[in-house]
């Protein structure tokens, strides 16, 4: 392609210069921006040394168990870089204590007492009586308080069928074979596991909102596992009622599909104001589809920058290149990885800011 349709997407228009919103908010209303917005999944964590000194005094747990840690974390790459949206320091897990369920981190989730029948379902507590995760609340506040104002703040849940694989799997492991027979012998508990997990993800999703997140992300890491007629059954109807719940409340949503390349299409189709994808999908062929009433985020692969800044640059502008600036927030297609070099995160930061005009 050209390029000469990307940069006259970009245009700067006198009103954005004094326009109060952040440019994350105007990219999702798919309004033109001077330069496109960009914040990385994980970018607080393991990568900064930063981060690494605190978790050497504090476990995962507490660090994210505590609003104060969390909200510190959570400012660490702001410090360190000028990026356009903070996102909370917490876990997927974090809201679920509040259906009694007992969960630690080795390093990723490992559940006490998986959810493996009818039974089990039938016994998670079915009144909305606990708070879900009020110290994530609490640190979005915080945060808020000393975020610059050009500065978006995310919140974010597990979408019900991730949630769903680490309660009945146990631990995430490669395929999740318990889940994937879960879903076939209870189809029925399966559905009420995902209703339950559906309200509480959006109870918890509205009460982010109002703690002063500017939108919401919702990963479906585990999107991927059943074959699109399942997935349209059992799983769909629970996502697409939160999504819709959350909307209504005014709260702008970026729907996360990970390793789903069967479901992409279906995805696009949800309630949400912006697509979010993995790094395997084209995403300039998914804003051709859906780029008029859907706004995408992603997707570099996180792989390459641990091979350093030039590779960085070079695939930062490939995809710059290759996307329109409208409605496009740049991030990767997964989370950074542990052993990325902090002077990648760095190039990709400026290969982005440098589009501004
Ligand atoms: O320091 C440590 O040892 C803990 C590692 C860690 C971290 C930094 C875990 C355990 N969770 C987190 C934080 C986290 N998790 C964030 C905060 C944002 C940020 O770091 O900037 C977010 C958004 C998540 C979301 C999350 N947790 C997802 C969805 C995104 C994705 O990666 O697909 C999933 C699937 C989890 C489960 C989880 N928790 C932790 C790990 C290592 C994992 C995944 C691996 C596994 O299942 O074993």
């Amino acid at each position: 392609m050209t390029g000469s349709g990307v940069t006259s997407t970009v245009a700067a228009t006198p009103e954005a210069d004094t326009d109060p919103r952040t440019l994350l908010d105007r990219a999702l209303a798919r309004e033109p921006t001077t330069r496109r917005p960009l914040w990385i999944n994980r970018q607080a964590g393991r990568y900064l040394p930063e981060y690494r000194k605190l978790r050497e005094q504090h476990s995962f747990k507490e660090l994210a168990g505590s609003a104060d840690l969390a909200a510190e974390v959570t400012l660490q790459p702001i410090r360190r870089f000028p990026l356009d949206a903070a996102i909370i320091f917490a876990d997927i897990m974090s809201p679920l204590p509040a259906l009694g369920i007992d969960f630690d981190f080795a390093p990723g989730p490992v559940v006490a007492e998986p959810i493996r029948s009818a039974a089990d379902v039938a016994a998670l507590p079915d009144a909305d009586v606990a708070e879900p995760a009020p110290e994530v609340i609490e640190a979005i506040g915080l945060v808020r308080r000393e975020l610059p104002e050009d500065t978006a703040l995310l919140g974010f849940c597990g979408a019900p069928w991730t949630l769903a694989a680490y309660l009945v799997e146990g631990r995430g492991i490669k395929d999740f074979p318990l889940l994937r027979a879960f879903a076939a012998a209870e189809p029925q508990a399966l559905e009420r596991l995902l209703a339950r997990l559906s309200r509480l993800m959006a109870d918890y999703l509205i009460r982010q909102g109002q703690a002063g997140a500017d939108a919401v992300q919702i990963f479906d890491s585990w999107a991927g596992l059943l074959p699109r007629a399942a997935w349209q059954r059992l799983v769909r109807p629970h996502l697409e009622s939160m999504l819709v719940t959350v909307g209504d409340a005014g709260i702008k949503r970026i729907l996360f599909v990970n390793n789903a390349p069967h479901l992409v299409e279906a995805y696009a189709e949800l309630p949400a104001e912006a697509l979010a994808v993995d790094w395997r999908i084209d995403l300039r062929a998914l804003q051709d589809r859906h780029g008029h009433r859907r706004a995408v985020q992603g997707n570099l692969d996180p792989a390459i920058l641990t091979a350093g800044p030039e590779p960085t640059r070079t695939a930062a502008n490939t995809l710059l290149n290759q996307v329109h600036a409208r409605g496009h927030i740049v991030n990767l297609g997964h989370g950074l990885l542990p052993n990325t070099p902090v002077e990648s995160v760095a190039a990709l930061v400026e290969t982005v800011r440098r589009e501004e005009h």
